[in-house]
């Protein structure tokens, strides 16, 4: 089946829609999903030219005994706007980004990749434990991030600061996090680079591959109930950011296939950088990319080039407006984009891969100079605006650098709190066994750093003590 979006096709193998089965009732306020329970199965009729079983409906009888053999199909085509000099290649659908917003987008990808240099020298000078750059993959963070609603609810890997840039997380936000200081929304509980943010609606990292789809999926549930529920409202949709090495988890099975049947508003987008750390995708799977398997699970697909931000922006505001059609249905968009860099500062690439092969990609092709060269040809800009921008981007960044560096780290006692609504008496224990070690060996662990000290956990046992009344 072939979408149309105002006057131009996108391809995309949709395959299977289901039957309006949501009620709305207006008397009760109340939202009621009828599940088809069983298929309707028609048992074949001696006439019968077409299958018609639960499992497997409107397949034609053949005598023909011809294996599906994937290999000998033409690969899933790939999507683009611009070719690689930056020239719109459908002159008559042009570009349907104005001139501000490109330059807008131009920044950020600029604004990502001088934060990921300097963060990676400052890893590489022992002053951040880890980091991990985005690379090559500007494009596919900052561009679909700037098609969706500033209220859909994101979920992502590690490899997409992009899209809390573009969704407004500002570098003070990124530094804070990175040296889990008192500012870090986290609380200083996770691992760099493992952002969130609540008032951008994007869930917090998990280092975890691949959790993030099926939560993807409950969440995309959640909201079709919500957007059927408050029709007023604009709606939602779930959008989930993962690497092509995650798909290779189960969790990317049960979450695309439990999104299908039960037709929810998700949007899936693969980034297809071509390695999982060291694995190349030639021994991660055999089939064409991650793309074909959408078909498999009967869902709107399409892929994308990663390098070309206009065709990730237009691709993922037609996956949207498809994800919240008809009540919902998940999409997937395989974005692709050649890794540049190393997979986190604790990789390095060239033991497993050529250093003319990663020479070779960043000097063919790359989002930020394919978007430069399509600026430049409409005199948007030039030599000049591309020094001063990166001169005062670098001073940005290294002001919220030094300042967060600063920042005293956060209150210990964030490593219990949280968890139960109150201390748990084996809690207590180990607050208690934590305190007497950390007094025990002042030189050992400077605490003088730590908003409160020690003495944190002092009031954290003695605030519960109060709460039951217990005599200090
Ligand atoms: C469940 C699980 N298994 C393994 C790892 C180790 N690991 C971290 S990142 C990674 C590669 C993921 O590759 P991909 O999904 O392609 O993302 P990319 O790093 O290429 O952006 C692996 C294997 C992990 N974090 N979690
Ligand atoms: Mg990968």
């Amino acid at each position: 089946m072939s979408i149309r979006h105002s006057g131009r096709r996108l391809r995309a193998a949709t395959l299977w829609s289901p039957p309006a089965c949501l009620h709305h009732s207006a008397q009760t306020s109340k939202v009621t999903v009828d599940w088809p329970r069983s298929c309707r199965a028609v048992a074949s009729t001696p006439t019968a030219e077409k299958v018609l079983f639960p499992g497997a409906l409107n397949s034609e009888f053949t005598d023909s005994l011809e294996f599906l053999r994937p290999g000998a199909n033409k690969a899933i085509p790939t999507y683009r706007v611009l070719n690689q000099y930056g020239e719109v290649l459908d002159k008559e659908i042009g570009v349907d980004t104005s001139d501000e917003e490109a330059l807008a987008l131009y920044r950020n990808m600029v604004c990502l990749s001088i934060m990921d240099l300097l963060m990676f020298e400052a890893q590489r000078q022992g002053r951040l434990s880890f980091y991990m750059v985005s690379a090559g993959e500007e494009g596919i963070s900052i561009g679909s991030a700037s098609a969706l609603s500033p209220t859909d609810v994101v979920f992502c890997q590690y490899r997409e600061s992009g899209v809390y840039l573009q969704r407004g997380f500002t570098l003070a936000d990124f530094m804070n996090q990175l040296f889990a200081n008192t500012q870090d929304c986290g609380l200083g509980r996770n691992m760099p680079v493992h952002y969130g943010s609540s008032a951008l609606h994007i869930h917090t990292i998990s280092s975890t591959l691949a959790t993030q789809l099926p939560h993807t999926a409950g969440a995309a549930y959640a909201l079709k109930l919500q957007n059927l529920h408050n029709p007023a409202t604009p709606p939602r949709v779930a959008v989930c950011y993962f690497g092509e090495g995650a798909a290779s988890e189960g969790d990317f099975h049960a979450a695309l296939n439990i999104a299908a049947t039960r037709q929810v508003p998700a949007l899936f987008i693969c980034r297809n950088n071509g390695y999982a750390i060291s694995t190349p995708t030639s021994d991660q799977y055999r089939g064409d990319g991650i793309a074909s398997r959408g078909a498999g699970y009967g869902i709107a697909t399409l892929r994308v080039d990663g390098n070309d931000i206009f065709a990730v922006r237009r691709a993922t505001k037609e996956a949207r407006r498809l994800a919240l059609a008809d009540g919902g249905k998940p999409v997937l968009i395989e974005m692709m984009a050649y890794r540049v860099g190393h997979h986190s500062t604790s990789d390095d690439s060239f033991a497993y891969r050529q250093r003319v092969e990663v020479e070779d990609w960043k000097r063919r092709d790359n989002p930020i100079t394919r978007l430069r060269k399509w600026l430049e040809g409409r005199d948007l800009w030039d030599e000049d605006k591309e020094k001063e921008l990166r001169g005062r981007t670098r001073k940005e960044v290294l002001a919220a650098f030094e300042r967060a560096e600063k920042l005293k780290k956060p209150s210990i006692r964030n490593a219990f709190v949280d968890v139960y609504e109150e201390l748990t008496q084996e809690q207590r224990m180990h607050v208690e066994e934590l305190r007497d070690l950390l007094r025990r060996y002042p030189k050992e662990y400077d605490m003088d750093q730590y908003e409160g000290g020690v003495g944190a956990l002092d009031e954290l046992l003695a605030e519960g003590q109060q709460a039951k009344n217990i005599p200090t």
